[in-house]
């Protein structure tokens, strides 16, 4: 198989360099295959037979551009020329790897080679590109990011997301679509029905190539013309690489489903054999400098393996462990001014957000409708004025595609707030809450500075998708803060202080109290600092516990009942204020909590669970939770009535008083 060569016309050191560098990740990756039998390292991906792609992307980049692979992309890690012992100790889940033995293989990032790892999830990767490379724009920066995909993963809604809001925002984003034939056993005819993918391209307003993937001169040379261009006209481009996945999936798993006519013909075009024979045919290289080359890296090899193989294995506290789900910050509690307005909660959430864009230059505000439309509650009203379109900006409806995006913008070193429309649709952009943004500091100790502000709640006719309160799905996942203010006071404060917090943090919003709460607010910028719950009424009867609309709906009932009732506005949920709940039930010695959402796997369960656990000798009577039930929110207002546990609640405060 002979390949052309001749375009472009690279110096005799480029194609050394480019011939080095495949070969390099293949003798590595030939190696792990020999551990991999001895049982000395575990799961492997590989790429053989693909390094062409993963090595002349990478080489055509600046160092200091940002690339996303894939987990067949071990040339892009070693082109980068991350010492090779750090890369062996990822893989063995030791202390001297990218993420001190917590996640696996090619699942990490590193900053100082400006590569970001994958989740196992796949297509979140490509909407975090987008992030970066807005990052890059909204600085002025004049750089290129290129992301990788396998065709199997454009299946997912990530792929198609994401090239939608690039070519929307005209985001210089190489995404580099690796066709190599199967999705683990799934052949490309059952997987999408267009003959190439790169024919995708003009759906999305995008220029696309196809390139042989197998062709290290051609990959090399229009990823670099690409990338300058890109550089100076700032726009997505769609490459897909022709090329074939010569071994399993991943080792264990085989190549029996694959017809064997097609692994022979595809091994007549290796990309290393063919580009090797070139090199020696064309006197670039001699036979010695080719052993030469080879024993200095299986030296290197062979050296960096044992220092990594020496490397003892990791061992951690429980304390260390923890210490690392959320990036440590120590809020500079900035305290309030004298001067105040009685506003609404919508006001005080709109005038927190407006003062955090003044104190913070970079900050990006992102959400569907909130630039000149204000939002649909209104709460960016005048804000595009204000700041500009590119920092007050407008969404395509892709939930999952614009958290990724805040993502890469925080890994670009960048602030952002999410609106959801309605908290609801969180549900489409689940992925990246729970998986990217929850995980990041502990898997590789980078930041997810984001504020998902979420409407939400019920009370207002609005049925089972504009009503839900789902702040469960949230507070049970390690590495989310979690946010409910119940008035204007605290919602401004909490909102400002969850800006500044460098971690992820879903900031609730409940619609019905948005214009319905007033309270004198301090016009001034202040933050109330997160994890701290607010003991709003003092008395020795009972123990109620709320947040949200709750709070009002307990506030109501301690009047009418005229009880003596201490009433715990949590106002954070995640982190929770421990303290504060154990002490008043220890005073009271009766608990009831009180909950908007269904009453089943809610924070009332664990607010229980942990009473008992922590007060039961101080308890005169069983914890009590008051919430919704076991179904879905209804739309008419008998049957909202219905549904929401206000008025129950009552009822059962009386009765536990009476126990
Ligand atoms: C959301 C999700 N679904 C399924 C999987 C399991 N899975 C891992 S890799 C893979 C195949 C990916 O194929 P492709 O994108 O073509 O990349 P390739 O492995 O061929 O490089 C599958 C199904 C996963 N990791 N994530």
């Amino acid at each position: 198989m002979s390949f052309d060569y001749s375009n472009p016309k690279l110096e005799t050191s480029q194609l050394l360099d480019l011939y080095k560098a495949m070969l390099k990740s293949r003798m590595i990756e030939e190696r792990m295959l020999i551990l991999l039998r001895q049982g000395k390292i575990s799961k492997w991906f590989s790429g053989i037979g693909q390094e062409a792609i993963s090595t002349g992307v990478t080489l055509a980049l600046q160092d200091d551009e940002y690339i996303l692979p894939m987990h067949r992309n071990l040339s892009v890690f070693t082109s980068r020329n991350i010492p090779l012992h750090r890369l062996f100790s990822q893989w063995q889940g030791k202390r001297g790897g990218f993420t001190k033995g917590r996640d696996r293989s090619f699942h990490f990032g590193t900053q100082d080679y400006k590569i970001v790892g994958m989740i196992s999830h796949l297509g979140p990767q490509l909407g975090v590109a987008n992030g970066i490379a807005l990052g890059h724009k909204l600085k002025g920066e004049k750089k290129v990011t290129a992301v990788f995909s396998g065709e199997g993963a454009t299946s997912e809604g990530d792929f198609h997301e994401a090239l939608n809001i690039a070519a929307v925002w005209q985001l210089p984003v190489l995404f580099c679509i690796e066709n190599n034939g199967y999705g683990l056993s799934t052949p490309v005819e059952e997987q999408f029905r267009c003959e190439h993918i790169a024919d995708k391209g003009i759906g999305y307003g995008m220029e696309s190539f196809i390139l042989d993937g197998n062709n290290i001169v051609e990959v090399f040379g229009k990823v670099k013309e690409l990338a300058i261009s890109l550089r100076q006209n700032p726009r997505p481009v769609l490459l897909e690489f022709k090329t074939f996945r010569a071994r399993g999936h991943e080792e264990a798993s085989g190549t029996k489903y694959v017809p064997k006519e097609l692994l022979n013909q595809w091994s007549l075009k290796d990309p290393i054999e063919n580009f090797q024979a070139h090199l020696r045919a064309t006197n670039i290289l001699s036979e010695k400098e080719e052993v030469d080359i080879k024993q200095l890296f299986s030296r290197e090899i062979s050296a960096d393996l044992k220092t990594a193989f020496k490397e003892e294995e990791i061992s951690s506290s429980l304390e260390n462990e923890l210490d690392d789900v959320f990036k440590s910050f120590d809020i500079q509690e900035v305290r309030p001014g004298k001067d105040n307005s009685k506003i609404r909660l919508v006001d005080a959430i709109s005038k927190g957000l407006y003062q955090s864009m003044e104190r913070f230059d970079e900050l990006v505000i992102m959400g569907q409708d909130i630039a000149s439309y204000g939002g649909v509650f209104k709460v960016t009203e005048g804000f595009m004025d204000a700041f500009g379109k590119e920092r007050v900006r407008n969404t395509p409806i892709c939930e999952s595609s614009v958290i990724e995006a805040a993502y890469g913008l925080s890994i670009n070193n960048i602030k952002s707030v999410v609106e959801l429309q309605f908290g609801d649709f969180v549900s489409s952009g689940f992925n990246p809450v729970v998986n990217l943004l929850a995980k990041s500091h502990y898997r590789w100790g980078q930041a997810a500075d984001i504020v998902l502000r979420m409407p939400c709640g019920a009370g207002v006719g609005a049925g089972p998708f504009h009503s839900q309160t789902n702040e469960a799905w949230f507070t049970k996942t390690p590495g989310l803060k979690v946010v409910y203010p119940a008035f204007p006071f605290d919602a401004k404060g909490l909102l400002c202080a969850s800006i500044e917090d460098p971690n992820p943090v879903l900031f609730f919003e409940h619609k019905q109290l948005y214009r319905s709460i007033y309270q004198e607010v301090p016009d001034d910028y202040y933050t109330i600092p997160l994890g701290k719950a607010a003991l709003i009424k003092e008395g020795k009867e009972v123990t109620i516990i709320s947040f949200g609309a709750g709070v009002h709906w307990a506030l109501t009932a301690i009047e009418k009942l005229n009880i003596a009732a201490d009433l715990i506005d949590l106002r954070t949920l995640q982190p929770l204020d421990e303290g504060c709940i154990y002490a008043s039930v220890k005073k009271t010695g009766k608990a009831i909590i009180l909950q908007e959402d269904s009453i089943f796997g809610g924070i009332a369960s664990d607010l229980s669970a942990m009473i008992s656990e922590n007060c039961f000798e101080h308890l005169d009577a069983p914890v009590i939770r008051v919430a919704s039930p076991i179904m879905p929110i209804p739309f008419a207002k008998n049957l909202e009535d219905l549904y929401l546990p206000n008025k129950r609640f009552e009822t059962a405060l009386k009765d536990l008083l009476k126990y």
